[in-house]
């Protein structure tokens, strides 16, 4: 294993947390998992918006290197700890494609499926019935899309891959059935089968 000094700043059940867990285990890293208490406001208070102006995790601190935003976190990741470059091809057109997904997850993704789960799970105030419409039109789309795919770009995993991976396979929990997303189900299949796989919470 990688030595190194990684530390996640993260939440147990977010999801955007478990996205940047993903790739730095898949990548065979060393990392300390630092939970930031979202329930009483650590995250808004100056010592952690030195990490993040936004307040919010992840946060990825790597020796004096720190990067907040689970997208950013994976293409710093893919860039500095992928030998191959397989994770985040320098192609243009690959390199578009992926970033393309990469705003999917934090645009449409985060109207549907994120809205939707912290409704169900932590009560939030907000449209249940929009949350459920914009998840489904987007699940819609991303079944058909991967009709024949293996892969969200090109013929091998990217880091497009992770970044929509979390947020999908945890629709049960926002209300949405999964059954008739057999594209989208194959897909988390091969997502789950990369060496290195890890589900949420699964590291003590
Ligand atoms: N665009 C950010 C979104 C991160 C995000 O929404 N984090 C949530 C937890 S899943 C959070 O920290 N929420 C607290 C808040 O916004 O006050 C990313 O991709 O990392």
């Amino acid at each position: 294993m990688h030595v190194s000094n990684l530390k996640l700043y993260r939440h147990p059940i977010s999801g955007h947390s478990h996205r940047a867990e993903l790739m730095l285990s898949i990548l065979g890293l060393d990392y300390e998992l630092i939970n930031v208490d979202l329930k009483n406001g650590e995250h808004k208070k100056p010592q952690f918006r030195k990490l993040n102006m936004l307040g919010q995790v992840p946060v990825l601190v790597d020796g004096d290197t720190v990067i907040a935003d689970s997208s950013a976190i994976l293409v710093y990741l893919a860039k500095t700890y992928d030998k191959t470059g397989a994770w985040l091809p320098d192609a243009a057109v690959e390199l578009a494609e992926i970033q393309r997904f990469l705003s999917i997850a934090s645009h449409q993704m985060v109207k549907g499926l994120v809205t939707a789960r912290a409704i169900k799970l932590l009560g939030k105030d907000l449209d249940y019935t929009a949350a459920i419409n914009e998840s489904i039109s987007l699940l819609n789309l991303l079944d058909e899309y991967l009709n024949g795919r293996e892969w969200m770009v090109g013929e091998q995993h990217t880091i497009a891959d992770i970044a929509l991976y979390t947020y999908t396979k945890l629709a049960p929990e926002a209300g949405v059935k999964m059954d008739i997303y057999s594209n989208i189900r194959h897909w988390l299949g091969n997502v789950e089968s990369i060496n290195g796989f890890i589900s949420m919470n699964a590291k003590k």
